[in-house]
């Protein structure tokens, strides 16, 4: 935040299709848990490639980007809400960088990652981007 104060804020986050095929969804929502942050939503969705598409409006001229609608679209996923002070750094910190293998560790990505496409989570980076996805 702009005025270096702390706010409660709402975060968008997606556990991706390999967080579900590796049966870590439970693990990976309990570290949000535990970190004190409050679940306001939880639904789980398929993907489509238009829903890709937006969601990834700012990858989808990258050469990698055929790889990672595959990834996205091809199972479910747990889109969740969570709650709490300064929840979209909060929950960021958590899942580490966007690079498994370049990830701090005890981040989430780090511990149980080690691709830069299948990296188990998405979350928004900014008020404006959890406001819209
Ligand atoms: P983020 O998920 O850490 O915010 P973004 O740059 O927004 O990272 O990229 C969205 C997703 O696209 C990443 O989580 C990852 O699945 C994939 N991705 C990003 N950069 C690369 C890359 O250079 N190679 C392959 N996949 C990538
Ligand atoms: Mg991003």
């Amino acid at each position: 935040m702009s005025d270096g104060a702390r706010h409660i804020e709402r975060t968008f986050v997606m556990l991706k299709p390999d967080a579900l095929e590796r049966s870590i969804m439970g693990e990976i929502l309990g570290r949000f848990e535990r970190k004190g942050l409050k679940l306001v939503r939880l639904e789980l969705r398929r993907v489509t490639k238009d829903l890709a598409a937006t969601h990834y409006a700012h990858l989808v001229d990258k050469p990698f980007y055929p790889e990672l609608e595959a990834y996205i679209t091809r199972g479910p996923v747990v889109a969740c809400v969570w709650e709490g002070i300064d929840a979209i750094r909060v929950v960021r910190n958590l899942v580490g960088a966007t690079d498994s293998i370049l990830a701090a560790a005890g981040t989430i990505r780090c511990d149980f990652g080690v691709d830069k496409t299948e990296n188990l989570v998405h979350a928004s980076d900014s008020p404006e981007s959890a406001a819209s996805e």
